[in-house]
């Protein structure tokens, strides 16, 4: 969307692929998400069954003067690119793509430099954590489709972001997008690439706990992997495969540059990952207590496993 809101300079300088705006409080997938659940295919992801799965129903129950959305596509493209130049498939891009750090932080205050530029009274902001159904939040606006591998598509950028959203206690003279349209076809290079066939086609969505994602992010203890895992790429942590392979990433990364660039306090980040052999991160690792190793990793992406899941990670 381009407006006079947000000069494209402004944007390009924070990593927004693309934006939009919606007034619609309600998910358009909120069926999908609800059958999901029921047949219990959240798997070990506790948070999205339990009382905050009725909170996804709308956007008022998390925000309750909610009037419209402004929703961001914010880019880790280049961190992608290189990592696909090197082979290395150890570790997500997207949690080096914002200079190692976690992204909730730094997108947390891109965020807010946006907010400054838009009229506002009250509002919220949404990534990742709050009980919001993100995807569709985007796809309300207009960003994108629902691909079969769950992840939202957009037409020109493909997958490779994270998306923010503020929600204002106004309206503001802006219209949506159309809603995107399906634009897999007939292709299914998702599912036949997924390691650990968590990918169920039929209904555009994951079996979370056969996910590599989930078991290298979400499960903080020792857990036996998802039949499959040792047919993966290396992952220790996070999971690309459904988005390396799928045709609407090609384009995209063309047109980017490869690029890792951390933040200086997350330099060690290279070493850890790139210079080290695996055993001696494990036997690093073995030395640290959780606490420890969580303060040395504060701040990064990768606290979130703490040492027994790290120590998981590493098995292989
Ligand atoms: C839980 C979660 C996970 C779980 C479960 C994944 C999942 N597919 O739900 C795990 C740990 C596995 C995970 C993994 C990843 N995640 Co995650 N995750 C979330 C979180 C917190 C909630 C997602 C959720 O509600 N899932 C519930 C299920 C039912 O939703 P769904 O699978 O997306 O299904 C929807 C659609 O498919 C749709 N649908 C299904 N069928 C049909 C049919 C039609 C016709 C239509 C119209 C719609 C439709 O309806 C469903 C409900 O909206 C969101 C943040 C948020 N607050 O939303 C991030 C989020 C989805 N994750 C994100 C990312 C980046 C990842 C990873 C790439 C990280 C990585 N590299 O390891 C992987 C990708 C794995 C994958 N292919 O999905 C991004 C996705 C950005 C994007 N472009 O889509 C999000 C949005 C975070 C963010 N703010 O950017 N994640
Ligand atoms: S993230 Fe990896 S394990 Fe999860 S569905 Fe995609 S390819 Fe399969
Ligand atoms: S790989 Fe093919 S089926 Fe899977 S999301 Fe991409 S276009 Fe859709």
């Amino acid at each position: 969307m381009s407006t006079g809101l947000f000069p494209e300079k402004f944007l390009q300088g924070l990593g927004v692929l693309d934006w939009s705006y919606t007034e619609e409080a309600v998910p358009r997938s909120l069926d999908h998400f609800e059958a999901w659940t029921e047949a219990g295919l959240h798997g070990p992801l506790r948070y999205l069954g339990d009382h905050r799965r009725e909170l996804r129903q709308d956007l008022r129950n998390v925000f309750p003067e909610f009037r419209s959305a402004l929703v961001f596509l914010f880019s880790y493209q280049e961190t992608k690119k290189y990592l696909l130049d090197e082979g290395r498939h150890d570790v997500a891009a997207y949690a080096l793509g914002f200079g190692g750090a976690d992204y909730h932080t730094v997108l947390r205050s891109r965020l807010e430099a946006i907010l400054e530029r838009v009229p506002h009274g009250k509002s919220f902001l949404s990534i990742d954590m709050p009980p919001i159904l993100e995807r569709d939040i985007a796809y309300r606006a207009g960003l994108g489709w629902f691909g079969k591998n769950s992840m939202l598509i957009n037409r020109k950028h493909g997958s490779y972001f994270i998306i923010g959203s503020i929600l204002l206690d106004q309206t503001l003279p802006l219209k949506a997008n159309d809603l995107d349209t399906d634009h897999c076809g007939q292709c299914t290079a998702c599912a036949d690439a997924c390691p650990t066939e968590a990918i169920d086609v039929e209904k555009r969505t994951l079996i979370a706990e056969k996910c590599i994602s989930t078991y290298t992010i979400e499960l903080m203890k020792e857990a036996p992997p998802p039949p499959g895992f040792e047919n993966s790429r290396g992952e220790i942590f996070g999971c690309d495969i459904c988005q390396d392979v799928c045709p609407w990433n090609r384009k995209p990364l063309e047109r980017v540059i490869g690029m890792l660039r951390l933040n200086p306090d997350f330099a060690f980040i290279r070493e850890w990952f790139y210079e080290w052999p695996r055993h001696k991160l494990r036997s690093f690792i073995e030395t640290q207590s959780n606490r420890g190793l969580r303060k040395l990793l504060s701040g990064t992406a990768f606290d979130r496993p703490g040492r027994e899941g790290w120590l998981k990670n590493l098995r292989r």
